[in-house]
């Protein structure tokens, strides 16, 4: 099966997973789970298809076939982690003295990441609003590398406009990453917008049950690719066959997770948006979203993640948090329960509190990662926690 001859539904289910797919395969209809971290070879100077499971793996190579064909791309890659594929990317395409340009709102991790590169190789970061793309050419430097942007972004659901910052940086050679994990690549493909290379955290919703740690990398440039695949041989950075054998499984259900997510955070969203004790409703599919048009423009849904402000600051969000019965207290998003958490005390703690402010991520910010559960009861979970505080 090549990429374009089926539909997203029909590629998320079976590409990588043909029965045929493997020299030698016993028409299985489920890739095996090849735990062999060696292969024998019959040559001393000639290896098979496969020589070391560092280097390439059968089970991780259906995976990134399948990585490639969802985000309609050349190549996939898969790695051990969202951190170490952007790991993997910095390694790659840094070199010290680089500047790099970012969206201010992104993954805490991500900014923790790049303050790494900063202080060890002298990495140069300018953070600006994506929102607004002269803001991205204005900050371009003559040693600019790329542009690093997530839409919608973490925790603030902000949404830039990929084609148009991705012309504005391919006039000055510069490359576009994208952060495609809050969308998934069932509503939204960075790279047919222009972008150069799209990074996931498989954690969320490509594994989608909370079960995995991991991460992948989607391009077209083949020589980029073999550089990067070189690198993560190098490195390490490779997720075990039995996390690719449990994405791959997650994967053929994402469409039918994301159009559920999807309708509870629009209903959960719209709950929030006329409640007396919230200040603030951060979600790309409600009408007053500002970005609302713009990625209505470039993605075919909206996800299912929802931030929001609750009257008052830190000590009523942390009590609201803590009634919840339903929702899970936790980091991480994307698996099919609901979890909620406090950015700035949680996943964003990780970065200092100015950065925080510069961002906009409030003490009395929330972000919902929306299951698939029955979407009145998870009402009736908020309706009960709000009338705690
Ligand atoms: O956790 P890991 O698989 O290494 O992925 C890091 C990462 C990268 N990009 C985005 C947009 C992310 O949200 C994350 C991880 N985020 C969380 C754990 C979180 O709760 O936001």
């Amino acid at each position: 099966m090549t990429h374009q001859d089926h539909s997203f539904d029909t590629r998320s289910i079976h590409v990588g997973e043909e029965p045929e797919y493997l020299e030698g395969s016993n028409n299985e209809v489920v890739a095996p789970i090849y735990l062999s971290s060696t292969f024998a070879r019959k040559q001393v100077t000639n290896h098979g298809r496969f020589e070391y499971s560092r280097t390439s793996n059968p089970t991780r190579l259906a995976l990134e076939k399948r990585y490639a064909s969802l985000e309609n791309t050349q190549f996939g890659l898969g790695l051990a982690s969202g951190l170490a594929a952007e790991t993997l990317l910095m390694f790659t395409l840094i070199r010290p003295g680089d500047h790099i340009i970012g969206f201010d709102d992104l993954y805490g991790g991500t900014k923790r990441l790049m303050n790494q590169w900063k202080e060890a190789y002298g990495l140069q970061v300018t953070l600006v609003d994506a929102t607004q793309p002269s803001l991205i050419e204005e900050a371009i430097q003559p040693h600019t590398k790329l542009v690093w942007l997530e839409s919608p972004t973490n925790p603030l659901l902000k949404v830039c406009d990929i084609k148009a910052i991705s012309e504005i940086a391919h006039k000055y050679n510069l490359l576009v990453i994208v952060d495609n994990t809050f969308l998934s690549p069932y509503f939204q493909n960075p790279v047919q917008l222009g972008a150069d290379i799209v990074v996931h955290s498989v954690t969320k919703y490509i594994g989608g049950h909370s079960d995995v740690i991991g991460g992948a990398i989607m391009l077209n440039d083949p020589i980029l690719y073999e550089k990067l695949k070189f690198n993560q041989n190098a490195l390490g950075m490779v997720p075990s066959p039995f996390d690719c054998y449990l994405v791959l499984r997650g994967l053929k259900t994402l469409s039918l997770r994301m159009e559920r997510h999807q309708s509870n955070a629009f209903a959960i969203a719209s709950y929030l948006e006329k409640h007396p004790k919230v200040d603030r409703v951060y979600y790309p599919g409600l009408p007053s979203h500002p970005q609302y048009a713009l990625n209505c423009s470039q993605a075919s849904g909206f996800g299912g993640m929802v931030s929001f402000e609750i009257k008052g600051g830190e000590k009523e969000a942390v009590q609201f948090l803590e009634s919840l019965d339903l929702f899970t207290l936790a980091e991480s998003l994307g698996g099919v329960e609901s979890l909620i958490e406090h950015p700035a005390l949680m996943t964003h703690s990780s970065i200092t509190r100015q950065e925080r402010e510069q961002a906009g991520i409030k003490d009395s910010l929330i972000r919902v990662s929306v299951g698939v559960e029955d979407k009145d009861d998870l009402i009736r979970d908020l309706e009960q926690a709000f009338s705690k505080i």
